[in-house]
């Protein structure tokens, strides 16, 4: 493909409600910031544009739950956020958010151009609605017993127990999370994105079109669209986000996920007056950073929005990565199993590049992978201070101790000599192509590999050695190990910003563009550096135990939680109670339901008749144990097909915390039938 005339990066707005972590760095931040360095440096005209992700009912659930404003909420993490990108040298041009005004009116324009252009469909359905405060409730504001499990704290969209999806209105006893009261249905309009109508355009663009795009990324979109797309709802009954701009919509806004890469656009035009050219051009390439939660709303939601509007550009690329796990447990903000970024920052101060490098040579590109403490220090210990840091003292101690930190002359080459240089152009070229096409592990290893070069050549040649004998022959060597660290500060720039800027300082080198990797001299005889500091220091065992004695704490502590004792429930009428007919009962026979784990089939004697129960405690008892066992069964329960058995009854059992079961038992022999009350 020809050259753009220019970039436009963005990276996935992070939610500001809550700090970021190196799983969000691995998977998008550092790729994007790698990516625009190297464009920078190539001297390219790139604009890389990110902000806060202020909308959408988790922020307004975190306000309320801490009696702030849902503003409060995303004014303290867009500030965080902002400074741990600054922090780690994520080089982002504007860093934006959606709550400011240009952000209102870029996404109400939007969608009013598509409202008036007849795009949407207009559709009304019945909501839950909560009487005592007169507000409809996100799928989020609803719990109640999830019907697959019995959890009790199940949400309206999902039960986080059992992981089952759920509408709203599958959830058994809802209770509205504001007031706690019942919600009732209620219709409301809402406006729909028509999905569907471009599935065929859709379908083109990506598959046939964008081969090129990455497996996951490809693999994603061809499962969505092979299972066909629906109309998707693109307002929301809510008072928290970007009203919607249509006479009559009162406390409705816009869906998040429709404003929110909008929030790209506004981002944009607060950077720049000159903002249709990246949007509007076809000469500009767009490419979005994000992580692989957010590939369909970025390769078929925003494109079909950005379509459906007319006059803007379409993404060229979506390089999505995986996700990343720590310590073998998925990142999780709720059970504090992270590493934070401003805590890490704490605990090795100045060390950003060993966190950016480890995250880009372990990323998550291809697959899901694992960051671990161990992995941190050995590609420290083994890699940056080993290869990278090594090469670098020596060459810069030696010229200082030998030649007085002036760069030394060049004599005669060896064959050896000539290939060393020549290797830097192949694996110069080597980087870039693996750049080009978004593989970013492959490209650091490529650079590193320039170090690397460097470190075999000195070992080779052992200036030290030679130094006795031969003083003008160590001047060549040395020549030619400066040319390659001055070379590297060049290919490592987009990788290891900060080390590069401490290098250059040394080398006493001025900042220098992509291609002048491969000009020879970099550095002409004569020209006087400075002493060097390390620039990596290895990191200790101790060290590495702290953090991972720091997760094993928050593990224990987990547990802990998840260990106490559910709370009591609501107050209920005597009246309520009365409805219940308990009565005591005998096992008479039991076997297990086929297929199943947990249920067994029993038949019990009531003393009003026999019958059949299924009940889920399987794990706990073997059938032949527990026949002729006294126990206490609910026989006014409606009868419930359960495996394709009616079962007409429930047994009542006492569960623990760690969920063992044990039966709920008259404490002395009585006849089957008795009341239990
Ligand atoms: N805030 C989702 C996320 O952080 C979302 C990205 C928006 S990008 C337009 O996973
Ligand atoms: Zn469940």
């Amino acid at each position: 493909m020809s050259d753009p005339k220019r970039f436009l990066i963005t990276s996935a707005l992070p939610y500001a409600n809550g700090p970021i972590h190196i799983g969000h760095l691995a998977g998008v931040y550092v790729p994007s910031d790698i990516f625009t360095r190297y464009l920078r440096i190539k001297g390219k005209d790139v604009i890389s544009v990110c902000g806060s992700d202020e909308h959408g009912v988790p922020i307004t659930l975190k306000a309320r739950n801490e009696g702030i404003t849902p503003q409060e909420v995303v004014d303290k993490f867009h500030n965080i956020n902002k400074k741990a990108f600054e922090d780690f040298g994520i080089t982002f041009d504007i860093y934006s958010r959606t709550s400011n005004k240009m952000h209102y009116e870029t996404a109400s324009q939007f969608f009013r151009t598509l409202y008036d252009r007849g795009v949407f469909i207009e559709k009304s359905s019945n909501q839950y609605f909560d009487p005592e405060t007169n507000t409809f409730l996100a799928d989020r504001y609803i719990t109640g017993t999830c019907p697959h499990c019995g959890n009790d704290n199940a949400y309206g969209d999902q039960c986080e127990k059992c992981g089952t999806s759920l509408n709203a209105t599958d959830l058994i006893n809802p209770k509205s999370v504001i007031s706690g009261s019942k919600p009732v249905l209620k219709m409301t309009k809402h406006w729909f994105l028509p999905l569907d109508k471009y599935q065929g355009w859709l379908k083109k663009w990506i598959l046939e079109e964008h081969r090129e795009w990455k497996t996951n990324v490809y693999g994603q979109c061809k499962s969505w669209l092979d299972q066909g797309l629906q109309p998707r709802a693109v307002s929301r009954d809510l008072n928290w986000g970007v009203p919607v701009p249509v006479e009559g919509a009162d406390n409705k806004v816009l869906y998040v996920w429709f404003d929110a890469p909008i929030g790209y656009i506004s981002a944009t035009r607060e950077l720049t007056d000159d903002w249709e050219k990246y949007w509007k051009d076809k000469d500009t390439r767009m490419v979005h950073f994000i992580g692989k939660d957010n590939i369909v709303f970025h390769c078929i939601m925003f494109p079909s929005m950005l379509k459906a509007e007319g006059s803007y550009i379409l993404p060229d690329n979506v390089p999505a990565n995986e996700f990343l796990n720590l310590e073998n447990d998925k990142i999780s903000t709720s059970r504090n199993w992270a590493v934070w970024l401003h805590e890490y920052l704490e605990e090795f101060p100045g060390e950003q590049d060993v966190l950016r490098y480890v995250l880009c040579a372990n990323a998550p590109e291809a697959k899901d992978n694992d960051f671990t403490w161990k992995d941190f220090q050995a590609r420290n210990n083994n890699e940056l201070v080993a290869i990278f840091g090594n090469f670098v003292n020596r060459t810069l101690v030696l010229t200082n101790n030998y030649f007085n930190g002036h760069v030394p002359e060049r004599g005669p080459l060896t064959q050896y000599d000539k290939e060393t240089l020549k290797e830097i152009t192949v694996l110069k070229e080597k980087v870039e192509k693996s750049l080009d096409s978004y593989r970013f592990r492959e490209a650091l290893k490529e650079a590193m590999n320039i170090a690397r070069l460097g470190n075999k050549y000195l070992a080779d040649t052992e200036p030290w050695k030679v130094i006795k004998d031969d003083r003008a022959r160590v001047g060549t060597i040395l020549n030619i190990s400066l040319q390659l660290t001055a070379s590297l500060t060049i290919i490592l720039d987009p990788f290891l910003p900060f080390s590069v800027v401490k290098l250059r300082e040394w080398l006493n080198f001025e900042p220098r563009q992509w291609d002048d990797a491969v000009v020879d001299p970099l550095l002409s005889a004569g020209h006087k550096i400075n002493s060097p500091e390390l620039l990596f220091r290895k990191i200790e065992d101790k060290e590495i135990d702290f953090q991972i004695e720091k997760l094993l704490l928050t593990k224990k502590m987990n547990r802990e939680e998840e260990s106490q004792l559910n709370p009591a429930k609501d107050n209920i009428h005597f009246d309520d109670f009365t409805k219940l007919d308990i009565r005591s009962a005998t096992i008479l026979d039991a076997e297990k339901v086929p297929k199943t784990k947990k249920l067994l089939k029993l038949t019990l004697d009531t003393g009003l008749d026999k019958r059949t129960v299924v009940s889920g405690i399987a794990e706990y008892f073997n059938p032949a144990d527990i026949i002729g066992k006294l126990v206490s069964v609910v026989v006014n329960l409606e009868p419930r097909k359960i495996r394709g058995i009616e079962s007409q009854g429930m047994i009542l059992m006492a569960e623990e915390n760690n969920g063992k079961l044990v039966f709920m038992s008259p404490a002395e022999s009585v006849s089957n039938g008795s009341e239990i009350k």
